[in-house]
């Protein structure tokens, strides 16, 4: 079956957006994929279909009704729906490839994008949803971060992406920054290409790529160098000590 997304937002205008202009657009009118905005606001109350109120307890900004955000759900999602349902919330876990590729390998995701300062905590819990936070920085709402997600599960899709380029994924995304590209020409302002790429030894050019991966991770991100990784035997006690 089609991988399928639903998404619940205020902002439907807002999908797909700039999906519809990458690869994921292209595999969206191939039908690889099926994308459906359901307008929370249409499931509003009364004749201002309103759909947030102010916080029980105080404080500042509005909080999304859990009766119109449950009306919303049901509505998109038919009763048995196996898609898992994610609120995009800084309050998340936060997103990573692994997600990914588990949310990619299933059948589609049921999105739910929070605006104001949020969901009523109740429909949250009673509709079992997943929590995803994209990173720790703060937007105006779930809909970019519900573009993030869609368009790094749908590149995964099979037939979205070349084989050659999948098959890259898998083996060289195991935690570790790319090394710098280089193209013609040879030489811009003055500045030249790293010589060892011009020389013709593929076995040089491999072992540079790897040592710049591996400079580049060290200073930008020792989270990820910190990390356990397979394949250098650090897990063997290789690694320092
Ligand atoms: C005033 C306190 N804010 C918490 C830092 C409240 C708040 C900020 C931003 C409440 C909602 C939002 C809107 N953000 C999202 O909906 C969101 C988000 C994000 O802001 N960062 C990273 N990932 C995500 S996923 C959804």
């Amino acid at each position: 079956m089609m991988w399928r997304a639903s998404v619940l937002t205020l902002f439907p205008e807002m999908f797909p957006g700039p999906l519809a202009h990458s690869l994921a657009g292209r595999a969206l009118r191939e039908g690889r994929w099926s994308l459906a905005a359901e307008d929370i606001r249409a499931h509003g109350e009364g004749r201002h279909r309103t759909v947030d109120d102010t916080p029980f307890g105080g404080g500042a900004g509005m909080v999304m009704r859990p009766d119109v955000v449950d009306r919303a759900i049901a509505a998109a999602v038919p009763e048995g729906d196996p898609r898992p349902l994610i609120y995009l919330t800084p309050r998340g876990r936060l997103l990573d490839q692994a997600l990914v590729r588990e949310l990619a390998a299933g059948p589609g995701v049921v999105l739910l994008c929070g605006r104001y300062e949020g969901v009523d905590q109740r429909v949250i819990e009673a509709r079992a949803m997943r929590e995803v936070s994209i990173g720790d920085y703060v937007l105006s709402g779930g809909e970019v971060a519900a573009l993030v997600l869609l368009d790094a599960c749908v590149r995964l899709l099979p037939g979205v992406m070349g084989a050659a380029e999948s098959a890259e994924e898998e083996s060289h995304a195991a935690g570790l920054l790319e090394y710098p590209h280089y193209t013609r020409p040879a030489e811009w302002q003055g500045r030249a290409v790293p010589p060892v790429l011009l020389s013709g030894h593929h076995a040089e050019v491999a072992r540079w790529r790897r040592e710049q991966a591996e400079a580049a991770t060290r200073e930008r991100r020792p989270d990820l160098w910190n990390r356990p990784r397979f394949g250098t035997r650090m897990d063997a006690g290789c690694g320092p000590a």
